[in-house]
């Protein structure tokens, strides 16, 4: 029965090495890790006056003591607040802090907020304030849905593109022919504080959020083959049209992901990486089988937990029934003597 000890010992070792490489694979979060040239936070000291500051803001943007305000609760405004510090990290995780409201009842609001990695910075124009044909990634927050056939989705819908200049975005079809995945949050008019995370790593881009008021993330998005250059910008923007919402921004902050990469792609010159997405797919036909956009990626958090729940069970029975074998044999052996 002491064998039977070891492996149970050895086992609960495993499953706590397992669940801290879980914990660890979640959100990163480390202060240490956070970027304050890439952060946007209050009281938003210096932000768009003088050479030195690290953010800009155009249009409609107002900034508060507690809040960016990228639009107001009126028709036809468009504003936005970007990042005048290129990005040179490899691996990023962005927490935003938004806060989306309005007096609009159901369906009567719009249109949303857009979050940016791109080459181009304040540049306006038709997506969310934002110009088309970009290069780069973008987050939308689509709280209005343009696409009366649309009807399987429910908005607010949040979706990813990645564009390398070529891609138009089709606002009267929310964006769905150039989308790479999403999901329909409820993100309007929250009592508590509403948060979305972006994280690329390795080429692979998530999308969380923590919308509930339980202070944990939800996955909305994860899709492997991405690539993103450094050297981009962050920003965010947002439109409203003949329907209107406030949209701000509490805080952008950005952590980095202490991630290793091997000789070859750390001798790549990362500023010269073209925006693309290597799915087995074309993004539209992702649509229907959001299956389809996981292929090809690593083992979520939660997949290597159980796993290792799998092998611990595993490893129990296996000890059990070693431990009935070996007792069996002992009262055998001793009805011999
Ligand atoms: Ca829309």
């Amino acid at each position: 029965m002491v064998n039977f000890g070891v492996l149970v010992s050895t086992s609960v070792l495993f499953v706590v090495f397992g669940l801290c490489l879980v914990s660890c694979d979640i959100t990163d979060g480390n202060a240490e890790h956070l970027k304050r040239e890439h952060s946007l936070m209050k009281p938003y000291q210096g932000v768009g006056s003088g050479h030195s500051s690290q953010w800009d803001f155009w249009g409609s943007t107002l900034v508060t003591n507690s809040y960016v305000r990228l639009t107001p609760d009126e028709r036809s405004k468009q504003g936005s607040i970007w990042n005048t510090v290129p990005c040179h990290l490899k691996d990023w995780e962005m927490h935003v802090q938004f806060k989306i409201h309005g007096s609009g009842k159901k369906n009567l609001h719009g249109d949303g907020i857009a979050l940016w990695y791109t080459k181009d910075r304040l540049h306006p124009g038709p997506v969310f304030g934002n110009q088309d044909q970009f290069l780069g990634l973008a987050i939308f927050l689509d709280t209005f849905r343009n696409d009366l056939h649309g009807m399987d989705r429910s908005f607010p819908f949040i979706s990813a593109m990645v564009n390398n200049g070529t891609l138009s975005y089709d606002h009267g079809k929310d964006g769905r022919s150039s989308e790479l995945g999403g999901c329909s949050v409820e993100i309007r008019n929250k009592d508590h504080e509403t948060y979305l995370a972006i994280r690329y790593s390795k080429g692979r881009l998530t999308v969380m959020v923590d919308v509930d008021d339980k202070n944990e993330w939800k996955e909305c998005i994860d899709i492997g083959g991405v690539r993103l250059p450094t050297g981009y910008f962050f920003g965010a923007s947002a439109a409203t049209g003949d329907l209107s919402d406030n949209h701000d921004i509490v805080s952008m902050k950005l952590y980095q992901l202490m991630v290793e990469h091997t000789p070859e792609e750390e001798s790549q010159d990362w500023t010269k990486i073209e925006p693309s997405v290597s799915l087995l797919k074309s993004p539209k036909d992702n649509i229907d089988d959001p299956t389809g956009n996981f292929r090809g990626t690593p083992l979520t958090g939660w997949k290597v937990f159980l796993l290792l729940l799998c092998a611990l069970l595993g490893i129990v029975v296996c000890a059990v029934v070693g431990a009935v074998v070996f007792q069996k044999r002992q009262e055998r052996n001793k009805r011999f003597y």
